[in-house]
């Protein structure tokens, strides 16, 4: 089917395909510059910690900021739109070769991401990065250990410093966002214990003025990680209640609850009492695997509700880093299926839809839902990366071998 019928089809509905491009023209996705080099950064740290895990050695991940900027902007390049890049403390440039702790990171250490983004007209946003370090021993901000609290708090000032400079610079506030890796491989003696000191260690770090109109701060919680499978400190009730009493956002994190809960669930309830809610899209397969996202029920589920909710309301952020395929490919996939998903929720007659269940005309609600299932939303996709320059189809992998072959392989 042509744009010009299927714009027809969905106007019978009272669909505007049009409106639906326009708006999803204008979102930004935050693409997480750790699926191009396995959540290793720039520091030489070793290995990966925090209960976190990347498996697979596909070739030709990138090991210096320039091979990493270079992949980002062959992934942007066959992703329709205007994006953001969302970084990690340990992705800093010691453009001097002079290395710091991460308690003293410096805006500076950005100096070179600034550069990238500003050339290109990109917003960034960023993340403390509390593991991979040797003070990262299982717990962080919560640790018993004074000084290891200290040296967590202080990389969580100077990262919130670091966002300041981001949003200051590029004209667009900079989400940061805190996740801890804190928790207990067997069932603890003390569960009130960490979650007090993780509680003060955040009052401290928030303690610092920092302006919001350059950097908008969330929380990330978690159910459990390797080898903290019995306890997580920031569990996701010490976050929503921490988030409620300090007016700061939820992240919501798909690989971050039990399987057979429904992310998509939880936005509405967090929405009515914090105006806005940030997002890690991943896909967990049995546990938090961060396989890259699909176009599948919990993304559109969670698409469904960003939309419903207003676009505007919410930070989306992609979260995965599988080191086992092509990894451009895997931004590119990616950010392209969470686009399908928010513009497949576009293309639904909500407004019906919602007067249907108002009605209790729930028959009608189910045949609609599912015949809709049918209507042509890949034309408009079509048409939307056909306005962009870009395939509409699986041909920009094409692009992404040939990069494989010109650039990738010489990384061996
Ligand atoms: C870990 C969290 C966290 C990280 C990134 C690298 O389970 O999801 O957000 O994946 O910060
Ligand atoms: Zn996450």
């Amino acid at each position: 089917m042509s744009y010009q019928e299927a714009k027809k089809r969905y106007a019978v509905l009272g669909v505007d395909t049009e409106k639906a491009i326009k708006t999803l023209q204008k979102v930004s996705i935050s693409m997480h510059c750790w699926q191009g080099d396995d959540v290793t950064g720039f520091e030489n740290a070793g290995s990966l910690t925090g209960g976190i895990q990347t498996t697979g050695n596909y070739p030709g991940k990138a090991r210096t900021p320039e091979e990493l900027m270079a992949d980002i902007d062959k992934a942007l390049s066959l992703i329709p739109g205007k994006h953001r890049i969302n970084l990690h403390a340990c992705y800093a440039i010691f453009e001097d070769g002079k290395k710091v702790d991460r308690n003293k990171l410096e805006p500076k250490h950005f100096r070179k991401w600034v550069e990238f983004a500003k050339k290109r007209g990109l917003g960034i946003d960023f993340n403390p990065t509390f593991f991979s370090h040797p003070l990262a021993d299982g717990l962080t901000l919560s640790s018993e250990d004074p000084r290891v609290r200290k040296f967590w708090i202080e990389h969580g000032i100077a990262c919130l410093k670091i966002a300041e400079y981001f949003g200051k610079e590029l004209g667009t506030p900079c989400a940061i966002n805190f996740w801890v890796p804190d928790g207990l491989k067997d069932e603890p003696s003390d569960r009130f214990g960490p979650r007090k000191r993780l509680k003060e260690s955040y009052d401290k770090i928030f303690k610092y003025r920092y302006n919001r109109k350059y950097c908008v701060p969330t929380i990330e919680s978690k159910l459990f990680g390797i080898g903290v499978e019995s306890y997580t400190v920031g569990s996701h009730e010490f976050y929503m209640c921490y988030a409620m009493k300090n007016n700061l956002l939820c992240l919501l994190d798909t690989g971050h609850f039990h399987i057979s809960e429904n992310v998509s669930d939880k936005i509405s309830a967090l929405l009515l009492f914090s105006g806005k809610v940030a997002f890690h899209v991943s896909r967990p397969v049995r546990w938090d695997s961060d396989h890259v996202i699909r176009l599948d029920d919990a993304v559109t589920a969670c698409a469904r509700e960003i939309v419903r909710n207003g676009v505007e309301n919410f930070i989306i952020a992609l979260d995965y880093f599988d080191a086992s395929i092509n990894r451009v490919a895997a931004w590119v996939l990616g950010m392209r299926n969470m686009q399908k998903a928010l513009l497949q929720a576009l293309l639904e007659p909500n407004d019906t839809l919602k007067a249907l269940q108002d009605a209790r005309q729930y028959t009608e609600q189910l045949v609609l839902q599912e015949e809709l299932k049918g209507y042509p939303w890949q034309d408009v996709w079509a048409e939307f990366c056909s306005r962009a320059k870009l395939p509409a189809d699986e041909c920009w992998m094409a692009e992404v071998l040939k990069y494989q072959r010109d650039v990738l392989a010489a990384r061996g």
